[in-house]
């Protein structure tokens, strides 16, 4: 080898339970909440940058497959996936990735908790994470609405630790009828001789077809069209494992990334299926279950982010060109700032979100806070998400021409940010949901944010959005206005939480 032969070093991690994250934990916390947390928070922060990475890039290299039928002819419809994503969900279920927002050991700071821990999960998780939202909405809706029977199997197995005990759940809302419009659902129910509630219907895509239970909405027998005639359903996806029951695995989507998670669509035949709380009122139940995960899906992008971020900062420290270190270059290191900014927005967000979250789950929050939880966050989640996105397209390019080399992994970190803003809902319905939120009386919006942060009176972001919510716009004229106005509350909010802290 000549000496002359130059090779570059890539980028390395460690221990992601950073004394920046550390900082921020502690003033979010009681002192005694936080030092009981910090330790787990500290190991959980060093397998993320050790045995997860591994699992994650073995899961990530061996996509799921489907075997429809055995070598006999008979349909078994088995999704086979690889062992680093096994060993994910089991990791996932001892951390308590799911169960800590449930043992609620810390009452209402348990939610926080729980956010820290899957923020340091997720970039390392090659997506289980999307089960585990999925499992944890299940849960709050069996809390919320569960008969005995489903509070003491079903919820007991998704906030179980045991890894041989533990369940996810799947969340099947979306049809070939409509994505975004649940409205169009055409998946029946009817109710046998026995009582026994039998779905039919085809659900296009169905991420976590390995789990062992599912939330869905099926219009029964004789119900209204829309919304108003949805109900929400339980059901159990095998008898034992590997035997489906009532379902057919139609195929595998092949996705733009997120490529270790098995996404199906999949065919209800006569699947046996039980009732949850009273016949109709499915979207709003349901809507227990999709507030979590997009809360989920905040905490994510910005753990998305913040590894982006690591990556990047890591190779500057190593790169050299022109002479000097990419660090040491004043316009490279500002670009990276720049995307820092947006992250702690984002973080603080996030996690201001994750807090009322727990207040509301433990009965402490106030009716402004209940309203602000509502009302922030589909704010935060299409916030985060397209954050996530821009900030990750510019570590992309803040690596040249390796970033654009599939070895390095920095790609994937593109392809995978970019569901953020599509699943759970995207930017646009996300922010529709904003305008529901709060309905005909944008003043009581207005007044708790204003009472839970005074600086915001004198912020320009605030001062046109309220502008825009008291307009007294068509409603033609808010939808218009309802994507800008999502973007100027989250600046200004954030803004709030930067000044508070
Ligand atoms: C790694 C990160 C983890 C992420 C996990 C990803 C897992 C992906 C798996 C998936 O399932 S992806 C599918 C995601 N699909 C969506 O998110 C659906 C997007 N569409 C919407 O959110 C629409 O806005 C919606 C379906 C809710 C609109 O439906 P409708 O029927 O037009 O709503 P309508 O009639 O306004 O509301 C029906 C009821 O629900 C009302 O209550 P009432 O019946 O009491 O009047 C609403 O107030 C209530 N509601 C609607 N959205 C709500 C809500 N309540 C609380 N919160 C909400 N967000």
């Amino acid at each position: 080898m000549e000496k002359t032969e130059f090779y570059q070093t890539g980028p390395s991690l460690s221990n992601t339970f950073s004394p920046w994250l550390q900082q921020k934990l502690s003033k979010l916390l009681p002192t005694d909440v936080f030092s009981q947390i910090a330790p787990h928070l500290k190991h959980v922060g060093q397998l993320a940058v050790s045995d997860w990475l591994t699992y994650s890039r073995e899961a990530e290299s061996t996509p799921p497959t489907l075997k429809t039928f055995d070598p006999w002819g008979r349909r078994i419809d088995e999704i086979q996936v690889s062992e680093g994503w096994r060993a994910l969900e089991r990791a996932a279920a001892v951390e308590g990735i799911v169960a800590s927002a449930y043992e609620r050991k810390f009452g209402s700071h348990s939610r926080l908790y729980q956010a820290a821990l899957l923020y340091l999960f997720h970039p390392s998780s090659a997506f289980v994470s999307c089960p585990l939202a999925m499992s944890d909405g299940a849960a709050r809706a069996i809390e919320l609405f569960g008969d005995n029977e489903m509070k003491a199997n079903a919820f007991k197995n998704l906030i179980s630790r045991d890894p041989l005990k533990a369940w996810t759940s799947g969340q099947w809302m979306t049809e070939r009828t409509g994505g975004s419009d649940v409205s169009q659902t055409s998946t029946t129910a009817r109710l046998d001789q026995d009582g026994t509630w039998l779905l039919n219907g085809v659900k296009w895509f169905t991420s976590a077809t390995t789990s062992q239970m599912a939330m869905l909405l099926a219009r029964p027998d004789g119900a209204k069209a829309g919304s108003q005639g949805l109900s929400l359903f339980y059901t159990e996806l095998r008898r034992e494992p590997g035997s489906l029951e009532g379902l057919e695995i139609l195929r595998l989507k092949k996705k733009l990334g997120t490529d270790a998670l098995p996404t199906a669509e999949l065919r209800l035949v006569d699947k046996k299926a039980r009732l949850v709380g009273e016949l109709g009122g499915g979207v709003r139940k349901i809507s227990s279950h999709f507030n979590i995960t997009r809360v989920y899906n905040s905490v994510c992008a910005v753990g998305h982010l913040r590894r982006a971020l690591d990556l990047a900062w890591s190779y500057a420290a190593v790169r050299t060109v022109f002479g000097k270190k990419l660090i040491d270059q004043p316009l490279h290191r500002a670009t990276l700032k720049e995307v820092e900014a947006q992250f702690e927005k984002c973080f603080d967000l996030t996690f201001y979100v994750a807090g009322l979250l727990g207040r509301d789950e433990c009965g402490e929050a106030s009716e402004a806070e209940k309203l602000l939880l509502r009302a922030l966050t589909p704010i935060v989640k299409l916030f985060t998400a397209r954050m996530c996105m821009s900030g990750v397209s510019e570590v992309v390019e803040s690596f040249g021409g390796a970033g654009y080399i599939e070895e390095t992994g920095i790609p994937r970190l593109l392809r995978d940010a970019q569901v953020f803003s599509i699943w759970e809902g995207t930017t646009n319905v996300l922010a529709l949901d904003f305008l529901r939120a709060v309905g005909l009386s944008p003043q009581d919006f207005i007044l708790a944010a204003e009472s839970a942060f005074k600086s915001l009176k004198t912020d320009s972001s605030w001062a046109l959005a309220v502008g825009i919510l008291v307009s007294g716009f068509s409603r033609e004229e808010m939808e218009v206005q309802a994507r800008r106005l999502s973007f100027l509350i989250a600046e200004a909010i954030s803004e709030a939480l930067r000044l508070r802290s």
